[in-house]
C-alpha cells in the first residue's frame, strides 16, 4: 500500500515520525551502523529540542518507569545553538530522511535567534517550536496561553518560509484554543501531545523521585488522553496535526489517523526498541487493510475538518 503523505508541503514516504527527544540517532547509528540508514524507522527525523545556550539538563534521577509508561525529567540537555550547528547538524544532515529541528527559547529574542540560526541551513526542512517553556518576560508558559502563542508565531513567521510545526502541551483545559492561536499566527502544522505533568515519590525518602522534583508522563498510559486532544484539535484547525502519545502498534497509529491526524510520532516505544518505528509502520499497513481502507488518502485528515470540539 502507498503510505505517502503530504505534511505542511513536505512529501513524506509514510506517516510515522519520531517524537522529539525520544530517539538518539547518533547513538543508534553507532549501534546499528549503516543498517539504520538502509531501513530508517521514520519518514522525517525530529531532533531533540535545542536552546540558544548549552544546558547540562536536570540532576538525576531523570527517569522512572510507571505502569504503562514513564516519567521523564531530562531538562533539555543540549549543546546550544552553536554546538548543535557545528557538531550535530552535519551528522543529522546525512540521514536518509528530511530533518526537522526542534527549538525552545524563553523570549521572542531567543526564539528568533534559534529560528534564524537553524532555518537558513539546507539540511533543515522544517522547524518544531517547543512552546512548553516559561516566557522570561511575562512569566507565563507560552504554550498554555493563546495570546502568548499567537504573538510568538507572529514574531517568528516572517523569519522563514520553512514549515513551522508548533508542539502543543496537553497541560491545558482547551488545547484547541492554543492550536487555533498557532494557526492564526501562521503555523504550518501542530503536533501533540507533549508529556502530561506528573510526579513520582521515592517512598524511601518520602521526597520526589526525580532530581528536579517532577516530570512528564508518556507512554501507553496517556494514549487515550492524547487521542481525545488530537480529535479536538483536528476538528478545530485546518493545518495538519501530528498525533502522538503512547503509540506502540500499527493499530495505535491508525487510531490517531482516524481521529484526524495527518501523521503520527512514536516516542516512548523507541526507548525499549529503537526499531519500533519500522514495526509500527509495517503494522499500520496491515491495520489499514484490515479496516478496509484502500488508501491513506481516504482517512479523515484529508477530508474537510469537522467543526465539533
Ligand atoms: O527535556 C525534557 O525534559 C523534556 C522536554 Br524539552 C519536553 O518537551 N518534553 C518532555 O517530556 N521532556
Amino acid at each position: 500500500m502507498d503510505l505517502a503523505v503530504q505534511l505542511a508541503g513536505l512529501d513524506l514516504e509514510h506517516p510515522v515520525l519520531n517524537g522529539s527527544g525520544t530517539f538518539d540517532v547518533i547513538a543508534a547509528r553507532r549501534a546499528f551502523g549503516d543498517a539504520l540508514l538502509a531501513e530508517f524507522p521514520f519518514s522525517m527525523f525530529v531532533s531533540k529540542t535545542i536552546t540558544p545556550e548549552p544546558r547540562a539538563g536536570n540532576p538525576p534521577p531523570r527517569l522512572i518507569e510507571t505502569p504503562a509508561g514513564m516519567i521523564n525529567s531530562i531538562g533539555l540537555p543540549n549543546k546550544g545553538l552553536e554546538g548543535f550547528l557545528a557538531a550535530d547538524l552535519p551528522v543529522l544532515g546525512e540521514l536518509p530522511v528530511p530533518l526537522c529541528v526542534s527549538v525552545m527559547g524563553t523570549s521572542h529574542g531567543e526564539f528568533e535567534r534559534l529560528v534564524e540560526g537553524v532555518a537558513g541551513r539546507d539540511e533543515v526542512v522544517a522547524l518544531e517550536l517547543n512552546i512548553s517553556c516559561p516566557n522570561v518576560e511575562s512569566g507565563l508558559i507560552v504554550g498554555e496561553q493563546a495570546p502568548e502563542t499567537l504573538s510568538l508565531l507572529q514574531a517568528l513567521r516572517p523569519i522563514t518560509q520553512k514549515p513551522l510545526i508548533v508542539k502543543l502541551t496537553p497541560n491545558v483545559a482547551d488545547p484547541a484554543s492554543i492550536a487555533r492561536a498557532a494557526e492564526e499566527g501562521g503555523a504550518d502544522a501542530v503536533s501533540l501531545i507533549n508529556t502530561l505533568k506528573a510526579t513520582a515519590i521515592d517512598t524511601r525518602t518520602l521526597g520526589p523521585w526525580h532530581g528536579a522534583g517532577r516530570g512528564g508522563l508518556s507512554g501507553p498510559a496517556i494514549h487515550h488522553v492524547a487521542l481525545e486532544q488530537v480529535r479536538a484539535v483536528a476538528g478545530a484547525v485546518s493545518v495538519p496535526v501530528i498525533g502522538m502519545g503512547g503509540i506502540e502498534s500499527g493499530a495505535d497509529a491508525l487510531s490517531f489517523l482516524a481521529a484526524g491526524a495527518a501523521a503520527v510520532a512514536v516516542g516512548t516505544a523507541n526507548f525499549r526498541d529503537p526499531l519500533a518505528g519500522s514495526r509500527i509502520r509495517a503494522e499500520l499497513e496491515t491495520a489499514l487493510a484490515e479496516a478496509g481502507v484502500g488508501s491513506i488518502s481516504d482517512l479523515p485528515a484529508r477530508t474537510a475538518p469537522s467543526t465539533s470540539t
